[in-house]
C-alpha cells in the first residue's frame, strides 16, 4: 500500500481507534495477520483439486516441477482461474435466476407484493427473448418473459445460444464468439463442465481449459445482463437523482438501517416498509424516523433507483456497525464479511441474514421469500426500531464526512439526457464527438476493493489523469462508491478536473438535459451486476457506427479486482473485445502459457487483452495508449 496508508476514505483512519477500543480486527488488521502471503497461491501454483496434494510447482525450475497426478503448472494454473470464473458465473447467474423466477411468481400471482414498475423496459426484454406482445396483458408477457428467460438456464441443444447474449452484442461479434466455440447455450450447464473437466484426471490442455473458462465468463456476463434488465422492468430504469456517500449520511437521531449485498428483491421493499413504519420509529424517540443506507452493490441498486445514499464500499463494510449507530443491518448474498457476526456482539447492532444460501454465525436468520416480501421486510425494520432503543448514545462516532453525489445513469437516463442535444438521434452527438476527438473514447471502471492497495486511491488517480485527456469516465460497482465517497460523481468535479473539450461537452449535454451544469465527472452506472448498462451502450454504439466492439476507443479497468465474480467479468469483458486492466496482480504468473494467453494471444481470437499495472499513473498511460492505438486503427 501506498507509504502504509490503507485507505484514501478518511472515514477509516478516523474510526480505526474506536476499533481498537472495543477489541475488533477490522480487515486491515486481519490482512496484516496473513503476510507474509503464500508465495505459491499468489501465482496460482498451489493445487489442493484432489487429496494427493496440495501439490506445489516451483515455476521457476527449483524444485518439483509437476504435482502427484503428473499435472504440469499450466495445468494447473489454469484450472485455478476457470474454477474461478465458474464461481464468478455461479453467483451472478444465481442472482439472475432469482429475479427470473420472481418475475414468473410475479406472473402466476405468487408474489402479490410486487408490481411491474417499468412496463416499457418489461416489453424491451421481450423483444430480446423473442415474446411477441401483440394482445397480451403484462401479466402473460412477464410470465413468457420470464420463461424465455429461465430457458438460458436450462437448454440442451448446444447449437443455440444463449438468447439474452445473442441479442445483446452486434452480430459481427456473436459470430466470432460462435466461431470460436467460446459461446454458451446453457449458463448452469456451463459452470458444471468447469467443475467437471477440472476434476482430477480429465482436461489438462491449458488453452483448451481457458476456452471453457471464456464461456463461463460469457455465461457470467449472460446472467448479468438478464438480472439487470428484469430487475430494471420490475423495480424502474435508474434515472439520474442526487444523493450522498459515505459515513456522514448516518444519522443520530434516526433508525438506521443499512442494507448490504447484492439482490435489490429485498432491499427495494425495506425502502418502502421505512416510509410506511416511519411514525413507530417516531414514537421509540428516534426524531427522523427511519434512515435507510446502503453498503456495497445492494447500496448501488438503491442508489441508482431511489436515491438512497450510500456508506461505504466492500472494503469498509464494517465501519458503518463501528460508529454504533447502525441499529440493524440487513444482508442478502455476496461480499457480506462473515467478520460483521464477530463486530456486532460489541454493539446493540442487529445482523439479518435473510437468504437460506447465506447464513453467519451471530446474525439472525429471517428467511426471504417473494411471497411475503412485505411482511419480512416489516419484521426487519421493527428488529431495528427495537434495537434502536438500545442504542447506546456512549459509542456513537459517526464521522461527519459526505459527499454529494449525481447517479443513476442507465443507459437510458444517458439516451435521455442525450437526446436534449439531438431527439431524433440521440447517439449521433456522442459518436460525433468521439470521431472528432473531443471525446477520446470512454473507459468504464469495475470491480472491488482489495487491503492489497490503498483503498479507492487507484480508482481516483487513473480517473483524473484519463479525464484531463478527454476520455469519457463510468463505474459501477465498490469503483463507484469509491468514486461517490471522493465526490467525483459532481458536476463540480467536471469542472475542476475535465479536459477541456471534455468539459464542453458534458456541459452541453448537462444543459440540453435542463441540468444547470455539466454532467458529473464518472457516470454512476449501478452495481457490479450492471456492468452490462456499459456493453449495452457499447454495443449501440458499435451498431451505429457499424463496427464490431473490438474497434471501438472503448477500454475498462479494475483497480482493485478481487473476488471471483470481478475475475469472470475482467474475462467477459476482454472476450468481449476490451482492452481490460487489473490493478492486482491476478493469481496466474507462475504459467508463462497463461499468462502470454491473457495479455496477448487472445488478442488474435477476440480482440481483448488484459493490461496487468500496479501504478496508477502507469496504468492511466497504457489505458490511455490503448484507447489512442483504437482511434488510430479506425483513422479518426
Ligand atoms: O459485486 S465490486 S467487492 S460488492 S464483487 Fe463485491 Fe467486488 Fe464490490 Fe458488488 Ni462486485
Amino acid at each position: 500500500t501506498e507509504k502504509g496508508k490503507i485507505s484514501c476514505d478518511e472515514c477509516v483512519n478516523e474510526l480505526m481507534p474506536v476499533a481498537r477500543k472495543v477489541g475488533f480486527d477490522t480487515a486491515w488488521d486481519r490482512y496484516e495477520a496473513q503476510l507474509p502471503q503464500c508465495g505459491f497461491g499468489l501465482l496460482g501454483v498451489c493445487c489442493k483439486l484432489c487429496w494427493k496434494g496440495p501439490c506445489r510447482v516451483n515455476p521457476l525450475g527449483d524444485g518439483p516441477d509437476r504435482g502427484v497426478c503428473g499435472a504440469d503448472v499450466h495445468t494447473i494454473v489454469a484450472r485455478n482461474l476457470i474454477r474461478g470464473i465458474a464461481a464468478g458465473a455461479a453467483a451472478h447467474s444465481d442472482h439472475g435466476r432469482h429475479i427470473a423466477k420472481t418475475l414468473l411468481e410475479i406472473s402466476e400471482g405468487h408474489a402479490p407484493d410486487y408490481t411491474i414498475k417499468d412496463e416499457n423496459k418489461l416489453y424491451k426484454a421481450a423483444e430480446k427473448v423473442n415474446v411477441s406482445v401483440q394482445g397480451k396483458s403484462v401479466n402473460q408477457i412477464a410470465k413468457e418473459v420470464a420463461k424465455a428467460t429461465l430457458e438460458d438456464f436450462s437448454r440442451q441443444d448446444e447449437g443455440i445460444p444463449c438468447v439474452w447474449l445473442d441479442k445483446t452484442v452486434p452480430a459481427s461479434r456473436m459470430e466470432k464468439l460462435s466461431r470460436a466455440g467460446v459461446a454458451p447455450h446453457n449458463i448452469d450447464a456451463v459452470v458444471a463442465d468447469i467443475m467437471a473437466r477440472t476434476h482430477v484426471g480429465t482436461d489438462a490442455d491449458p488453452v483448451n481449459l481457458l476456452l471453457a473458462g471464456l464461456k463461463a465468463a460469457l455465461a457470467d456476463y449472460t446472467g448479468m445482463y438478464l438480472a439487470t434488465e428484469l430487475s430494471d422492468a420490475l423495480f424502474g430504469t435508474p434515472q439520474p437523482v442526487v444523493t450522498a456517500a459515505n459515513l456522514g449520511v448516518i444519522k443520530e437521531n434516526a433508525v438506521n438501517i443499512a442494507v448490504n449485498g447484492h439482490n435489490p428483491l429485498l432491499s427495494e421493499f425495506i425502502c418502502d416498509v421505512a416510509l410506511e413504519l416511519k411514525d413507530e420509529a417516531v414514537k421509540a424517540g428516534a426524531t427522523e424516523g427511519i434512515n435507510i443506507i446502503g453498503v456495497c452493490c445492494t447500496g448501488n441498486e438503491v442508489l441508482m433507483r431511489r436515491g438512497i445514499p450510500t456508506a461505504t464500499n466492500y472494503l469498509s463494510q464494517e465501519l458503518p456497525m463501528l460508529t454504533g449507530a447502525v441499529d440493524a443491518m440487513v444482508v442478502d448474498v455476496q461480499c457480506i464479511m462473515p467478520s460483521l457476526g464477530k463486530l456486532q456482539e460489541c454493539f446493540h447492532t442487529e445482523l439479518i441474514t435473510t437468504m437460506n444460501s447465506c447464513k453467519i454465525p451471530g446474525a439472525k436468520h429471517i428467511e426471504f421469500h417473494a411471497a411475503t416480501a412485505a411482511e419480512s421486510a416489516r419484521k426487519i425494520v421493527r428488529m431495528g426500531i427495537e434495537a434502536y432503543k438500545r442504542r447506546d448514545p456512549g459509542k456513537v462516532n459517526i464521522p461527519q464526512r459526505s459527499s454529494t453525489v449525481a447517479g443513476g445513469f442507465s443507459a437510458e437516463a444517458i439516451i435521455t439526457a442525450l437526446e436534449g442535444l439531438d431527439a431524433q438521434d440521440p447517439l449521433k452527438p456522442l459518436v460525433d464527438n468521439i470521431v472528432n476527438g473531443n471525446i477520446q473514447g470512454v473507459t468504464l471502471f469495475a470491480g472491488c476493493n482489495t487491503t492489497k492497495v490503498t483503498q479507492d486511491m487507484a480508482y481516483i488517480t487513473i480517473a483524473k489523469e484519463l479525464a484531463k485527456k478527454n476520455v469519457l469516465l463510468l463505474a459501477t460497482g465498490c469503483g463507484a462508491g469509491a468514486f461517490a465517497k471522493a465526490g467525483l460523481m459532481t458536476m463540480e468535479a467536471t469542472e475542476s478536473f475535465a479536459g477541456e473539450s471534455l468539459k464542453a461537452v458534458l456541459t452541453a449535454i448537462g444543459k440540453a438535459a435542463g441540468l444547470s451544469g455539466p454532467l458529473p465527472l464518472v457516470l454512476h452506472m449501478g452495481s457490479c451486476v450492471d456492468n452490462t448498462r456499459a456493453v449495452s451502450l457499447a454495443t449501440a454504439l458499435a451498431n451505429k457506427i457499424g463496427v464490431d466492439l473490438d474497434k471501438l476507443p472503448v477500454v475498462a479497468s479494475a483497480p482493485e479486482c478481487m473476488s471471483e465474480k470481478a475475475v469472470a467479468i475482467g474475462t467477459w469483458a476482454v472476450t468481449l473485445g476490451f482492452p481490460t486492466h487489473l490493478g492486482v496482480v491476478p493469481q496466474v504468473l507462475g504459467s508463462s502459457v497463461v499468462t502470454d494467453v491473457l495479455t496477448n494471444k487472445l488478442k488474435d481470437i477476440t480482440g481483448g487483452y488484459f493490461i496487468v499495472e500496479t501504478d496508477p499513473t502507469a496504468a492511466a498511460a497504457k489505458l490511455y495508449n490503448a484507447i489512442k492505438q483504437r482511434r488510430q486503427e479506425l483513422g479518426i
